[in-house]
């Protein structure tokens, strides 16, 4: 189905990871029809790159969107991501109706992304909307190396941080205080931080009344539509993770996603100003500022959590024919 040109869509750049709730948001994002996808850009932080490319193509070709740009990453943050972690997105592309998807390659582009989103971001003649569900490296590189395209982004959604709750990082240089997108590069997070574009943040503070539990997984059960059975498939699998160490799996890159789509009163940001430490054990924490020296930020502070899930399960309420197709 292609969707009508005279409804003026929202168009959006999508820097993702390739985590799993990364690969749920990518197909979150393209059931919505006000959205314009533009281009898809992969950092290579929780995931292994090629993994993420392969199922990035693999849900394009289903949802009939091969034409979507699609850029690899290569630039790498500090802190690697545990390789456990890195590797179970794998089983994305393993499920039989991935399997049986091909991939088509004659969208990704041979520049790295970095060099993709500068050149896109030059040439744009309407603002374009940078949603991020990993790490911040690929947009802080072209920030600070063009300031002059900030012009050209209108907002940046990015799911990182945590504001006044702990973060999720457990490592041995780690006080535990920071989430893991900010800290995986905390260069780039302070880049974009305290860059001035117009920011969203969907900090933890936000995600955490989201996890993915029993309850939801059933509902979505119940749908029983091909994306529905997909979603739950990819849900899943980050049920073995160790709820007792603090590693329960959430909805956190969907919250971002779900932005987008749903009402506006399914939210409540505030705006606070904060700083960005660079050193261990607190580098890429986010920490509200004791003056109003830092930089001043919006972010997501509370949400209706169940709105939020019922979005996802209507948006999940169809079969791959009736998406519409993104024309680049
Ligand atoms: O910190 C949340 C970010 C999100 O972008 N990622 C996962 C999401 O894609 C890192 C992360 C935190 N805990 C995890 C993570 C876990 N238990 N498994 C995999 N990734
Ligand atoms: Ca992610």
């Amino acid at each position: 189905m292609q969707h009508k040109d005279s409804v003026k869509r929202r168009k959006v750049i999508f820097d993702h990871d390739g985590g799993i709730d990364d690969l749920l948001s990518l197909l979150l994002l393209l059931t919505m029809e006000h959205i314009e996808v533009v281009g898809i850009t992969i950092t290579p932080a929780d995931c292994y790159p090629e993994d993420a490319l392969t199922s990035t193509l693999k849900i394009l070709s289903l949802t009939n969107n091969e034409s979507i740009p699609v850029a690899l990453g290569n630039l790498a943050g500090l802190n690697p991501f545990p390789a456990d972690w890195r590797a179970q997105p794998k089983f994305c592309h393993a499920l039989p109706v991935m399997l049986r998807t091909k991939e088509a390659r004659a969208n990704v582009v041979d520049e790295p992304a970095h060099v993709w989103v500068a050149k896109y971001l030059q040439n744009a003649c309407e603002q374009v909307t940078v949603l991020m569900t990993g790490p911040a490296t690929n947009l802080a590189y072209v920030i600070e190396g063009h300031s002059e395209y900030k012009n050209n982004i209108g907002q940046v959604i990015w799911m990182g941080g945590a504001i006044r709750v702990k973060g999720n990082v457990a490592m041995h240089d780690s006080d535990g205080s920071q989430e893991w997108n900010a800290y995986w590069d905390p260069q780039a997070t302070k880049v974009l931080i305290e860059s001035g574009v117009n920011l969203c943040l969907v900090p933890l503070d936000a995600t955490n009344s989201l996890p993915i539990d029993r309850q939801f997984l059933f509902e979505l059960s119940n749908v029983k539509t091909e994306l529905a059975d997909l979603a739950g498939q990819f849900w899943a699998a980050t049920t073995t993770a160790i709820p007792t160490y603090e590693f329960t799996y959430f909805m956190w890159d969907i919250l971002a996603t779900a932005l987008l789509g749903v009402s506006e009163s399914c939210w409540q940001t505030t705006s606070t100003h904060v700083s960005v430490e660079l050193t261990s054990p607190r580098a890429g924490t986010i920490s509200c500022a004791e003056s109003s020296a830092g930089s001043r930020i919006e972010w997501v502070q509370s949400i209706n959590a169940e709105q939020v899930r019922q979005y996802v399960i209507r948006q999940f309420n169809r079969n791959f024919e009736t998406f519409f197709t993104n024309k680049c």
